[in-house]
């Protein structure tokens, strides 16, 4: 993977760690890293392995509130915006990540449009949605007045509605539709167990595999973008060639488990030289 550009605050004219939806882009995959463990160094390392985002993840990671204080700061020091996935129809942590500076939020199970508009109500302001105001850090951390930051804000912040039970499929267009959501993001993992009534955890089950084209296809007929969870990197490149605007690798506790077996392989695979080898 090449490495993401800075490019963003002279894009902008804003501070690192905002994320656009238009930065996403159609021809030009983005490459999100996922994180579980809110420990700052732990964020800013994996921010800075090149990746264009991160994700601190609310619902299956460790995160909670001061996770998303401490991982939207770690991320900005290494010049990268963070997304937030909140827990199961935690609308209103979504609110709160804006406020200290996160750059777009990712509701997990959006099974209709009428959820799909209860979250957008929640995070982008009037006349699109009601979020409260507040942004007690993003305005520091972005670089903005309060007025400017009002202005720009729903533009600026991401909310991702994920698609991953079948319910959601049959409304793909509907929610892909509603105004103020910014895209999607497949959970195939979810995807595979909803599709398969529970037999199976697998992203590469033929009725996912289908599924991928139908929602690419909804995203496009609405001019949003269609992003994508990748369980190991070949997941990640197939997700490349289909044409997905982000691509979500992880999590962190994956990366550090191959680095470690890694380390660890590379130890009984070198050379044997010094002390045992005679002499
Ligand atoms: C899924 O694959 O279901 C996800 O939510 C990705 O983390
Ligand atoms: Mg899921």
């Amino acid at each position: 993977m090449t490495s993401a550009s800075s490019g963003r605050a002279s894009d902008t004219g804003l501070r690192p760690g905002v994320l656009a939806a238009d930065s996403l882009g159609f021809g030009r995959p983005h490459f999100n890293a996922w994180i579980s463990t809110p420990a700052p160094a732990v964020v800013e390392a994996v921010a800075r392995a090149g990746f264009h985002s991160v994700t601190l993840d609310a619902q299956h990671g460790f995160v909670d509130f001061a996770g998303v204080v401490d991982g939207v700061a770690a991320a900005a020091l290494a010049g990268r915006p963070a997304l937030v996935r909140l827990p199961l129809g935690g609308f209103a942590l979504g609110a709160r990540a804006l406020d200290v500076g996160a750059a777009g939020v990712i509701a997990p199970m959006i099974d209709d449009a009428d959820l799909a508009r209860t979250f957008v109500d929640a995070v982008k302001f009037p006349p699109v949605g009601r979020r409260s105001w507040g942004p007690i850090r993003a305005l520091g951390l972005l670089g903005l007045e309060r007025d400017d930051y009002l202005d720009r804000a729903n533009r600026l912040t991401l909310a991702l509605a994920m698609i991953e039970t079948g319910r959601a499929l049959e409304n793909v267009d509907e929610i892909a539709q509603v105004e103020g959501l910014d895209g999607l993001l497949i959970g195939p993992n979810d995807l595979s167990v909803a599709l398969t009534q529970g037999a199976t955890v697998d992203p590469a089950h033929p009725t996912v595999v289908a599924a991928l084209d139908r929602v690419l296809a909804a995203a496009r007929r609405a001019g949003k973008p269609a992003a994508i969870f990748a369980n190991t990197p070949s997941f990640a490149s197939d997700y490349v060639r289909r044409g997905f605007a982000m691509i979500s690798l992880g999590p962190d506790v994956a990366f550090l488990a191959s680095g470690a077996e890694r380390a660890l392989s590379d130890v009984f695979d070198a050379p044997a030289t010094g002390a045992g080898s005679g002499g």
